[in-house]
């Protein structure tokens, strides 16, 4: 157990906050992906906080040139990056609660409408061929810029992930970090079929940070780096700092799909639902009483710092 700083705790409660508002645009909107939006939380609050996060960006100019690209392949995540990007200032937090509404800026699945979107995803399978393609374009341009791309473990079974995993080692595509989500499901079960993960992009030529994952019944009991702010910003520092080094990383970290719901935890099954009003009530409670708790440890640190 590493102690907790004041950093951590900031992520931590930012990321409750934004866990909060996933699941209530969740519900009011009755549908959508409530697994895969929570397991990913944390690695893109890692990325996006306004003071800890370690992408360069801007929500007043969210076309600044010089800006680091996150690329969410796994479009079906959207009400993640949604809320996050609401939180940012992007767009006004209300606009969450027109969630999968005709003509709404917040569609099912990322479409570059939304501010802050750069790539249309929901296709599984083309998020890294875009995030090859942006970062060939921004070496032209001589923009010295991060390209993240968010992957799920399932989405890995599609081939054009591995035509573009070689694609990228081939042109030394050094500021290519892709983000393996390793939450052990898909749609319907168990991702058996993509192990082993780290071996695989080792081969394909890659730089990997974290260790091999493996599926584990109980993976309460596993070392959850997705949830680890302090694993994924070094992570995300180190790939940075790796750019100029002619080599993409890859950052597979474990996860907890619905994280944040304990009815929904690991349920196959979350995957592409709302949660319904008990399991709602349950999240929202404990998500509550967490963010209660966090800004109480807050308070604390601030007194002992004067
Ligand atoms: C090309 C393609 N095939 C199938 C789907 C349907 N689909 C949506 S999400 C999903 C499972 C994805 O699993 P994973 O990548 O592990 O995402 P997560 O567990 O984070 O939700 C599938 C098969 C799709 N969106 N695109
Ligand atoms: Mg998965």
């Amino acid at each position: 157990m590493h102690s907790y700083s004041v950093n951590d705790l900031e992520l931590e409660l930012f990321a409750t906050e934004v866990r909060m508002d996933v699941i209530d645009m969740l519900y009011k909107a009755g549908s959508g992906h409530t697994g895969g939006s929570l397991s990913c939380t944390d690695i893109l609050v890692s990325l996006y906080h306004p003071k800890h996060g370690i992408m360069k960006h801007d929500p007043k100019n969210p076309k600044w040139e010089e800006r680091d690209r996150f690329i969410l392949s796994a479009g079906h995540k959207a009400p993640a990056l949604y809320a996050i990007l609401a939180k940012c200032g992007y767009f006004p937090r209300e606009k969450l609660y027109t969630l999968r509404k005709i003509n709404s800026i917040l569609q099912g699945h990322v479409f570059t409408n939304t501010p802050g979107v750069e790539a249309q995803a929901g296709s599984l399978g083309q998020g890294l061929s875009i995030a090859n393609g942006v970062t060939m374009a921004l070496r032209l341009k001589k923009v010295d810029s991060m390209v993240y791309c968010l992957l799920g473990d399932g989405e890995i079974n599609e081939g054009q992930i591995w035509e573009a995993a070689k694609n990228a080692s081939y042109h030394k595509l050094g500021n290519v970090c892709a983000i393996i989500d390793h939450n052990g499901e898909r749609i319907d079960g168990i991702t058996w079929e993509i192990y082993p993960i780290r071996k695989k992009w080792e081969a394909f030529g890659w730089y990997v940070i974290g260790e091999e994952v493996k599926w584990t019944e109980d993976r309460k009991e596993m070392e959850l780096d997705g949830h680890d702010y302090n694993f994924l910003t070094n992570a995300f520092k180190e790939a940075k700092e790796r750019r100029n080094d002619n080599q993409p990383t890859a950052v597979i970290v474990n996860t907890i799909k619905s994280k944040g719901i304990p009815m929904m935890e690991n349920v196959v099954g979350s995957h592409g639902r709302a949660p319904n009003k008990i399991e709602y009530e349950d999240g929202m409670r404990y998500l509550k009483e967490k963010a209660e708790k966090l800004k109480v440890k807050l308070y604390e640190f601030e007194l002992r710092a004067g």
